[in-house]
């Protein structure tokens, strides 16, 4: 994992300093600038490697417990769940403990991304955001609970691809 977010963030310095190169050398454009690039396109290649950690991924946002978005009244509970750019909510229940099994098949998705969960009270105007977190996967089916205002349990299943392997699905040996 360190290796990726090292990689990343690698790219993202390169990506920075060509964007300060540019406009630093708008005029004159130098070899500094060729190299930068035959920089990024190793970067790059990595990044591709990364991309063929594929696997099958459904989520399953199935409840939150002891929430408190409105005091003495129920809350107006709705979950989110973001995975790249695949969105989700929830209908709203409005209880404190609500049950969605809220089911998601995301289909063939990239594995090294975080899943990202929040829980939100619903009100008139703004609404309250009672628990947020982000979990990274591994290969299997596992249930994870993310605390914060109350609790909201998630359960996964990923699948790895054909010839993949590994927690997160990596190329096979
Ligand atoms: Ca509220
Ligand atoms: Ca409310």
């Amino acid at each position: 994992m360190q290796s990726y977010l090292t990689s990343g963030f690698l790219l993202l310095s390169l990506v920075l300093q060509i964007g300060n190169r540019c406009d630093a050398a708008a005029f004159a454009p130098g070899d500094d600038l060729v190299e930068t690039l035959q920089g990024v396109e190793m970067v790059h290649s990595d990044l591709s490697t990364q991309k063929n950690m594929m696997g099958s991924l459904s989520v399953i946002i199935v409840r939150a417990l002891g929430l408190n978005g409105d005091g003495l009244m129920k809350t107006n509970a709705v979950a989110r769940m973001w995975y790249s750019s695949i969105y989700h909510e929830t209908n709203e229940i409005k209880s404190d403990n609500p049950t969605w099994n809220a089911v998601y098949n995301l289909g063939v998705v990239e594995t090294h991304l975080p899943l990202k969960v929040e829980v939100w009270d619903k009100d008139v105007g703004k609404d309250d955001l009672l628990i947020s977190c982000t979990q990274y996967l591994t290969q299997g089916t596992h249930t994870f609970t993310c605390s914060g205002n109350g609790q909201v349990e998630v359960k996964y299943s990923l699948i790895c691809e054909p010839g993949l392997t590994g927690s997160q699905c990596e190329v096979g040996k």
